[in-house]
């Protein structure tokens, strides 16, 4: 029978997956009974060091002492270089169909295979402590433990990358970090290193896109999409190949959170995603992805106007769909931080047969680089050892010794071929599931050079740009205005804008203004950073071939999934003498959505409903804040809207979500409370379902419009479109 485990809130989950069960027996259940040293030796205090008399010096012999002060000293590992902060969640995959045409891989081969899965979301400048919040790339990293051994996808929750070319990851993260001086700011890319490194960068033009659109500011990890980057190849058991890219889909749709909301996150609640994720998996919320794959033939590897190579580019979803093909569900949080998440050990280089590389320039630094990483983070050559890292199939080899080997292994042989064995462990050949890298035909000359089917580097952030909705291109402009309005030195502003301009000159037009400049050319030979010596400037703007698209649709967040309110928070606000009727009929129309809602009053405890009846408070005005919530709701009752009318907290909590876009609705009873705020008069003058629907507000004396019409309007989000024409102070 399957194991179980008990959550947090009591319920009991099926540990039935496979990784699962390995991890357990590593497990630790509880405190144990007696205190030891590490060597078992039962321990008679542990308050009291051993000493010289009562009074006296501590005695150097206290090896219980010393042991346990040894250890603590030595707690911290190096943190990663860079996704240094993340969150993990243990799941499971599984194919939807047989996509063996495909690949030989056998996980993505059978439906009936369910393979378990560790995921990993990180940000990826700051410090293991930093928010969750910054404006950021998110990783996105997922350790398949297959049948044929760990297949990790190692991506990002953006489409894109910086750089061309490995060799200057580097001189990207000294960039961004926080500079070395003074070691300001954290976590966070607005400052002059990172802007005077990415102004002369023409290729990190449509990743700039990505970073300064609100893809930055997810509001959840669960509302992330996930993507491999690079272009890969699916070998099939002929050994044909085909070019993939993979994505990951969630199933609550793609959501951001506004930039000043963020800031604000980042006080209030810094472990925002953190919470957010662990919270949904105790609650049995659990997230889900489908996973995507855009398919490109051998014979059409030429056939676009961009290189499939290149890790600047995206591949249109309207040249090629992206075909769903398996599902992906988070449903266990780890046991221990440290043990899982930080130790989890992420390589590019983990895959499986069916699975292989291109020649893409970043992934093939990528190879080199995270074992390399690990051996000094993890501490030597045996962190596959480490239970999160150990693939569920056995491992058998040569390999032997090193810093913190687990295995014992016996007997006499540690090489082969050899006679004493009986040449054991064997390989395995292909048709029996070895790994064979693919059949790749090379014919070059050892050069240090870059394709000139790379040097596009302004179309795809231009289709970038034009697929976003108003409000979207909006907040593009205020984040390259607060970027670049935080750097000191004027001529990396100057000549950002120059860069902007190849993009689009009206961005850079409206960031120059905002910045008090005027846009000035750059020409081409000063970004020489990119640009071979002999170059022809007609290498930037080439001519679009055909099929070349100038807006694609799910580049918007605009167009994502809206019909669930399933997890959004929803804060209801009330005092005494609420309306326990509307309250309560609200939450439990909301409650049985999915949705969180939590009751916020002027103090903790319970407060008393004109019905008389008692009511449980979540949060006060003092613990809770409107940026960690998704909606908010009024309910009617005199006694309470005169209270909260005359605090002022209740009125900042409703501006500051009226600010951020968010879904307001209130009993009309409740008016006198939106009266004392900054958005009353601003207040649509109908409520029709169109109004409503447009601006995010309703103000109705009926119940039951507020629960059918509330709900579209969680779903819908935020309704960024009242942001600008109904800007208010909060
Ligand atoms: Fe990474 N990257 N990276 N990266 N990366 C690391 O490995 C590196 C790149 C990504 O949750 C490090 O174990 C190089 C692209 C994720 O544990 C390190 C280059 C993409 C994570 C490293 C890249 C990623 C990492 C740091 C350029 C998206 C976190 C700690 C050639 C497709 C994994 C570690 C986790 C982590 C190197 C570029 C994604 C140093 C050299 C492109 C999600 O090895």
């Amino acid at each position: 029978m399957a194991k179980k485990k008990i959550t947090n809130n009591g319920d009991a989950v099926q540990l039935e997956n496979e990784k699962t069960r390995k991890l357990e027996a590593f497990v630790a259940d509880g405190p144990g009974e007696k205190l030891t040293t590490n060597h078992g030796v039962k321990i008679n205090d542990d308050q009291n060091s051993l000493k010289a008399g009562d009074r006296g010096a501590s005695l150097l012999e206290d090896f219980i002492l010393r042991e346990k002060i040894t250890h603590f000293d030595h707690e911290r590992i190096p943190e990663r270089v860079v996704h240094a902060r993340g969150s993990g969640a243990h799941g499971v995959f599984k194919v939807y169909e047989d996509l063996s045409d495909l690949t030989r891989a056998a996980f993505l081969c059978d439906p009936g295979i369910e393979t378990p899965v560790f995921v990993r979301f990180s940000t990826v400048a700051g410090s293991r402590g930093s928010t969750d919040l910054a404006r950021d790339v998110r990783g996105f990293a997922v350790k398949f433990y297959t049948q044929e051994g760990n297949f990790d996808l190692v991506g990002n929750n953006m489409p894109v990358f910086f750089i061309q070319d490995a060799i200057k990851f580097p001189d990207l993260v000294h960039a961004v970090k926080p500079e070395p001086d003074n070691e300001i700011p954290q976590a966070a890319s607005a400052h002059d290193t990172f802007w005077d490194f990415i102004s002369q960068l023409p290729e990190s033009s449509h990743m700039i896109m990505w970073l300064m659109s609100d893809r930055a500011l997810p509001r959840s990890y669960r509302m992330m999409e996930g993507f491999g980057v690079h272009t890969f190849r699916l070998i099939n058991a002929k050994g044909e190949s085909n070019f993939v890219k993979f994505h990951w889909k969630p199933l609550l749709g793609v959501h951001s959170v506004a930039w000043d909301e963020a800031q604000n996150i980042s006080g209030k609640d810094p472990d925002f995603h953190r919470r957010d994720l662990w919270d949904a998996i105790e609650a049995g919320a659990f997230p889900e992805w489908e996973l995507g794959v855009q398919i490109v033939p051998e014979e059409d590897e030429f056939k676009f106007d961009f290189d499939l190579l290149d890790p600047t580019k995206i591949i249109p979803e309207e040249l090629v769909p992206v075909q769903r093909i398996g599902k992906m569900t988070l449903n266990r949080n780890p046991d221990n931080f440290f043990a899982e998440t930080e130790q989890v050990a992420f390589h590019i280089g983990h895959v499986v047969p069916g699975i292989d590389f291109t020649n893409d320039p970043l992934l093939q630094g990528r190879l080199f680089s995270y074992t390399d990483t690990q051996l000094i983070r993890l501490g030597g050559p045996n962190f596959h050892e480490i239970p999160i890292n150990r693939p569920v199939v056995p491992v058998n080899n040569n390999q032997r010794d090193g810093y913190m080997r687990q295995t014992i292994n016996r007997g006499k042989t540690s090489y082969g071929p050899n006679g004493i064995a009986s040449n054991m462990p064997q390989q395995t050949t292909a048709a029996d599931g070895g790994f064979v890298s693919y059949n790749e035909r090379i014919d070059a000359r050892k050069v240090r050079a870059r394709s000139r089917s790379f040097f596009d580097h302004f179309s795809q952030a231009r289709l970038f740009l034009n697929s976003q909705s108003e409000a979207e291109k909006n907040h593009l402009i205020d984040a390259f205005s607060f970027e670049l309005g935080k750097v000191k030195m004027i001529p990396i502003r100057q000549r950002m804008l120059g860069l902007l301009a190849k993009v689009d000159k009206a961005l850079a037009a409206a960031v120059a203004y905002a910045l008090g400049l005027h846009v000035q050319d750059i020409p081409m030979e000063e970004l020489n950073n990119s640009v071979p010596a002999d170059a022809n400037i007609d290498d930037y703007t080439p001519i679009q071939k055909e099929g070349s698209i100038a807006i694609s649709a799910p580049l918007s967040m605009a167009n994502t999934v809206k019909d669930t309110i399933s997890t959004r928070k929803i804060a209801i606000l009330a005092a005494d003498g609420v309306s326990g009727k509307a309250l309560n009929n609200v939450k439990d129309a909301l409650v049985a959505k999915g949705a969180i809602v939590h009751i916020i009053a002027p103090k903790l405890g319970e407060i008393i409903s004109e019905e008389d009846q008692k009511i449980q408070v979540d949060e006060s005005f003092l613990t809770a804040a409107s940026v960690l919530y998704d909606a908010v709701y009024l309910p009617g009752g005199i006694n309470s809207s005169a209270t909260l009318e005359a605090d002022a907290n209740a009125v900042h909590f409703l501006n500051e979500a009226f600010k951020h876009c968010k879904a307001i609705a209130a009993d009309e009873s409740a008016m006198q409370v939106l009266e004392a705020t900054y958005f009353y008069k601003k207040l649509p003058a109908d409520y029709t379902e169109e109004t409503v629907l447009k601006e995010g507000i309703l103000v109705t004396d009926t119940v039951s419009k507020i629960m059918t019409l509330f709900e579209r309007m969680i779903a819908a989000h935020r309704f960024w479109d009242r942001e600008v024409p109904r800007k208010i102070p909060a």
